[in-house]
């Protein structure tokens, strides 16, 4: 076992068995960690901000408070675009892609990410994360990449995990070889590995979905959540409800004990036909997570890692978890129960 290693540490034993690993990899995720502390670290303030001053206000030192989810943006931004590792990147924050400023170098990777998923619910002191998707550029050359390199298909990612800012805070991550979670432990300021290896079970009963919106949804979830809940099912274990409304702390739940997210396709609004989630900072890292740590993620009727997307802020269904769960949810959701 190699609990308590740091990230990195981790990572050079694991890219040992990788001749062709230049530290490239671990020079963009090493710039990546360090944001995360930042912002961790900031999350952490959050509740005294009532006392400092609102955002966008000035606090009683004189200081503009700004809205964290700006902050972390910002942060993320500016250390991946002088870690000197990274051709691109776009966030669930902006529009386009985020160019590279001129006077740094760039690199061969691609970051995606949303930066503060669940931000909605950081004055009730619930937990909010950091997700990432990182994938390997497609042009050629060293210049600065385009939408090419980041419209590419969840299968290509070389690495996604997220952050959470929680009772702890606590990385997960997959670089193919595995999951692994690292807890930081804010005495040393490193991330620790906790977990090595976590392996989703193959079947949980924990179901996670925001029923507020099942009037609004197709006829197939809603069989399908019935279901879950009906006592003469036959289910092996009753289910049990649990939703946060955060989706790094929904996910990170159903990954240790086992269970099912959904994030279906919805008619309340015809601008969104594709639910809320959006396929290239949320869905498809929390689907290499999952499908490495042996679960599954689907939209219901496609692998989400075979999905070719088309837009930066794409959206799609998400149903996530155990592989069991997501099976049967599929079955439902394609008429064949
Ligand atoms: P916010 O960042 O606006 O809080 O949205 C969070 C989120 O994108 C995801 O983390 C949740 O799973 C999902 O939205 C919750 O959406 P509902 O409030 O519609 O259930």
């Amino acid at each position: 076992m190699n609990l308590g290693m740091t990230v990195i540490e981790h990572l050079l034993l694991t890219q040992k068995e990788t001749p062709a690993a230049t530290g490239a990899f671990t020079r963009l995720l090493n710039g990546l960690i360090v944001a995360a502390k930042i912002i961790s670290r900031e999350v952490n303030k959050a509740g005294l901000v009532n006392i400092l001053g609102f955002t966008g206000q000035q606090n009683v030192q004189g200081e503009q408070v700004r809205k964290l989810d700006d902050y972390a943006n910002d942060t993320i931004i500016r250390r991946l675009q002088t870690c000197g590792e990274v051709c691109a990147m776009a966030t669930e924050e902006d529009a386009d892609l985020i160019s590279i400023p001129r006077q740094y170098r760039k690199g061969n990777y691609v970051v995606i990410f949303d930066p503060l998923d669940g931000s909605s619910n950081i004055d009730a002191n619930v937990s909010i994360g950091t997700i990432f998707s990182i994938f390997r550029r497609l042009t050629p050359g060293d210049g600065e990449g385009n939408l090419e390199d980041a419209l590419q298909p969840g299968y290509n990612q070389v690495a996604a995990g997220y952050f959470i800012y929680g009772s702890s805070t606590v990385m997960v991550y997959t670089a193919g070889n595995g999951v692994h979670g690292f807890t930081l432990d804010p005495s040393v300021g490193e991330f620790l590995l906790s977990e090595e290896n976590i392996r989703i079970p193959a079947r949980g009963n924990i179901f996670s979905v925001n029923e507020g919106n099942y009037n609004h949804w197709d006829e197939g979830v809603q069989k399908y959540i019935n279901f879950l809940k009906d006592p003469q099912a036959g289910h092996h274990k009753a289910y049990t409800s649990r939703y946060i409304g955060s989706l790094v702390a929904d996910f990170h739940r159903n990954l240790l004990y086992g269970g099912i997210f959904l994030y279906p396709a919805d008619h309340r609004d015809p601008r969104k036909p594709a639910g809320k989630l959006r396929l290239m900072c949320e869905a498809n890292p929390m689907a290499l997570v999952v499908e490495q740590a042996g679960g599954a993620a689907s939209t219901g009727h496609q692998r989400i890692l075979d999905i070719i997307p088309q837009e930066l802020h794409q959206r799609v269904p998400l149903i996530i978890g155990s592989k069991e769960n997501v099976k049967t949810a599929e079955e439902f959701i394609q008429g064949m129960r």
